[in-house]
């Protein structure tokens, strides 16, 4: 017998915790956290072996020989496939333009090499999944900070006071920081809670505010109401760094926590009561703005109001708050070198009219949004769109309404799904690329940005158990095949050592455990000249460019839609068991959590004569679904609450197929809703029905 240790990265979801995996005579038998987690793990990391021994994903490459969606298939080789799929790239580019190429993925740093191929053929559309996840949330920070979401982290460690308002940190997981914020609470942090339901966090919470969906617009801007007439804020902060206080002043004094009280449903006492506890651990204060925010058609401005009281506390860049987030070149050290360098910058305009169209030149350029992209691709403006390239993103259920978005891509000639396990995306290709699961393939070293910046490397724990490549391999392939010789590697080392050139750091480095820190004290940097990136160098309230898109800085209050009679907004999240939608089939995960469950208020419940465990019908526009009823006091009367992720239909994963119910089926014709100042679609602006099945 022999066994060894891998120091590796997590692949079961974005977040990328280190891993050690314990391999016996070639297979992957055990996986724990690595080092810097200390063994700790969440429960899909720990299944990440059920992924690489499963049958019931895609072993190798296919072609589609039935209709779109059909699900007939013949297996081609490697080679077939990529000349395939690289002779059409150059026929689509030739007939219809190099933009006419579409790509779109799940975001993260392992994209450098890919994103440098798309340079190299010479198409602008490079996009990623967030107009259905972050993309509120960025832009609220560029508009406020002038830097992205991703220029402050959060010091849960030394915080006093954590608000989570819609960001479940219990079950919507990173392992570092769930551990962040139990130790936080160990050490007396307070902690406040605002959801539409008793989430794992609430049961933990100082403050728990079951507030009215839709209405957590109105509660930040009582909040800020009371810390500035109540002379709650951070004085010298706010003279020293935030612009325009005083039209934030005047545009609050309408929103008292009276009036909030009425919109949201909760005590205006204990608003203000909150706002004092705030006052008293400031600055470290984290008030979380958010992660999956693609919810309502005002979340991006509810999302600039969190950033806002953030600031009125002095809890950017303050230790226990939001400090600023360093990269390696803060602490001293070299970056990676970057495989985009070599390539010009494509010099189309993008298809989805970011940076260019007007109403969307304020939005943040880099990953565009896709759903606006797909409008291209139908009515071919402002060129055609004619091979799209879905990489590691499963749009069918990361969007609204699977059919609709499926028929937005009629007109596209070549769709190509690279994956590693089915989705209803790979379904409906004409070509799909088998990727390596993460314990089975290697891949390009990711640099961690953070208080102390590093360096990791995923590491092949065990070979390939099918006809499968890693995301490199397959990049490569088609490099190669289009003459684009600077990415035509064929060994992950060659890739490494050119991104680690200059650095210092060596390959070798990563044997220990797979990390190489950059520093070794977290680096809080002060606020200073140049902290923030817009024209004042202060936080703006008042967002030019956002104006000059015709959209208000500071947006009026509109109380949402109440839904109609017997009817239930929608409404979604995480749980710790499963990864959106690509976990359910699962074996290991699928045996802890084989459906999702539907809460529903107990009075609403008494009146349809529903008790929990009753199976019931969830119906909207045509699509209906059975779905077992958990009834509980702690979810909001207005609405209904689901995992997403569930009710898939493939006959390919005959664990999952047939199991509970598809929230984004329920959003009919959900992708043309989106919001005007954050791009993300809004999801939850949609009422269902509910009855006993
Ligand atoms: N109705 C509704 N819609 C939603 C959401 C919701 O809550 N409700 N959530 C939204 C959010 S927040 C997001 S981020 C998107 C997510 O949806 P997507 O952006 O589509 O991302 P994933 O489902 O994480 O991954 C997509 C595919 O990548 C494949 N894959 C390939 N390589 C890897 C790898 O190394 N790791 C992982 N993890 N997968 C890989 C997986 O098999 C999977 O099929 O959906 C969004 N859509
Ligand atoms: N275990 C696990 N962890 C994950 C993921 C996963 O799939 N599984 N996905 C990762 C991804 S891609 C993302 S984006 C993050 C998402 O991270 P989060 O956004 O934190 O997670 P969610 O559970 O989608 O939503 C958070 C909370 O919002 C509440 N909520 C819903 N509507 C409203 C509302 O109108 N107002 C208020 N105040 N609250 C509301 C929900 O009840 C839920 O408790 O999680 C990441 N981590
Ligand atoms: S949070 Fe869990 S699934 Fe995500 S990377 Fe970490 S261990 Fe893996
Ligand atoms: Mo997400």
């Amino acid at each position: 017998m022999t066994k060894e240790y891998v120091y590796s990265i997590c692949g079961m979801c974005s977040v990328r915790c280190p891993i050690k995996v314990e391999v016996v005579d070639g297979k992957a038998e055990y996986i724990e956290g690595g080092v810097p987690l200390k063994g700790s793990l969440c429960p899909r990391g720990a299944a990440g072996t059920a992924l690489s021994y499963d049958e019931e994903r895609p072993q190798y490459p296919m072609v589609r020989t039935g209709k779109r969606g059909e699900g007939k298939w013949k297996q081609v080789s490697w080679d077939e496939a990529l000349d395939y799929v690289a002779d059409e790239l150059k026929r689509i580019q030739d007939t219809y333009g190099k933009d006419s190429v579409l790509f779109s993925d799940r975001g993260g740093p392992f994209r450098d090499f890919y994103r440098a191929f798309l340079r190299g053929i010479g198409t602008a559309n490079y996009n990623n999944h967030d107009s259905a996840c972050a993309r509120n949330v960025q832009n609220a920070a560029l508009s406020v900070f002038g830097f992205g979401r991703k220029g402050v982290s959060y010091d849960f460690n030394n915080c006093k006071h954590i608000v989570l308002q819609q960001r479940n940190v219990m079950e919507a997981i990173n392992v570092s920081e769930v551990n962040a914020v139990l130790n936080a609470l160990d050490k007396g942090a307070k902690l406040s809670v605002v959801d539409i339901r008793a989430n794992v966090p609430a049961t933990k919470a100082d403050n728990f505010f079951m507030i009215r969906p839709g209405t957590d617009y109105a509660f930040n801007l009582a909040v800020i109401h009371v810390l500035i007439n109540e002379e709650l804020y951070d004085k010298e902060f706010v003279a020293d760094w935030l612009e325009d206080f005083d039209t934030l002043k005047d545009f609050v004094r309408q929103y008292t926590p009276e009036w909030a009280a009425e919109e949201t449903g909760l005590d205006a006492d204990a608003i203000r009561d909150f706002c004092r506890q705030l006052a008293e651990a400031a600055p470290s204060v984290i008030w979380h703005p958010g992660w999956m925010t693609a919810r309502y058609n005002d979340s991006f401005y509810m999302t600039r109001t969190i950033y806002l009281i953030n600031a009125l506390l002095g809890a950017i860049g303050a230790k226990g708050g939001l400090p600023f987030m360093n990269k390696p070149g803060d602490v001293g050290a070299k970056g990676l070198q970057s495989f985009m360098n070599l390539y010009p910058k494509p010099e189309g305009k993008r298809a989805d009219g970011i940076g260019w169209m007007d109403g969307r030149k304020h939005f943040d350029a880099g990953p565009g949004l896709v759903h606006l992209a797909y409008e291209a691709a139908v009515d071919e403006k402002p060129y055609p769109i004619k091979a799209y390239i879905a990489q590691r993103h499963d749009p069918l259920m990361a969007f609204p309404d699977s059919a609709d978005v499926k028929a937005m891509w009629d007109n596209i000639e070549l769709l190509v799904a690279a994956t590693f396990s089915w989705s209803d995306t790979a379904w409906n290709a004409d070509v799909v690329l088998p990727i390596s699961p993460y314990l089975e393939r290697d891949e390009i070293i990711m640099t961690k940005n953070g208080p102390k910046p590093a360096l990791q490397m995923r590491k092949r724990a065990v070979q390939p158990l099918y006809d499968t490549k890693a995301v490199w391999e397959i990049y490569a392939g088609l490099a190669k095949r289009m003459g684009l010789d600077e990415l035509d590697y064929d060994n992950i080392e060659d890739i490494w050592k050119f991104q680690l050139d200059g650095t210092g750091v060596s390959i070798e480095d990563f044997a220990k455990t797979g990390i190489v820190s950059l520093a070794s004290e977290p680096l809080y940097k002060p606020v200073k000249e140049g902290s923030f990136k817009t024209p004042s160098g202060k936080i703006q309230v008042i967002d030019a460019k956002l104006e000059g898109d015709g959209l208000p800085s500071l947006k009026p209050y509109v109380s949402p839609e109440r839904p109609p009679e017997g009817k239930f907004r929608i409404t979604f999240g995480r749980c710790a068991l499963h990864t959106q939608g690509h976990t359910v089939n699962n074996s290991l995960l699928f045996e802890r959590m084989p459906e999702n469950t539907l809460w529903i208020n107990t009075a609403r419940a008494d009146k349809l004569g529903i008790a929990t465990d009753d199976y019931v019908k969830v119906s909207n526009n045509g699509y209906e679904a059975k779905i077992k009823a958990f009834v509980t006091d702690f979810v909001h009367p207005e609405c209904v609450f689901m995992i997403h992720g569930f009710g898939h239909t493939l006959p390919c994963e005959s664990r999952a197929r047939g199991k509970g119910a598809a929230d984004n089926e329920l959003m009919p014709k959900g992708i043309r809703k989106w919001d005007r100042g954050g791009g993300a679609i809004a999801m939850q602006e949609h009422f269902i029905e509910v009855s006993k099945a």
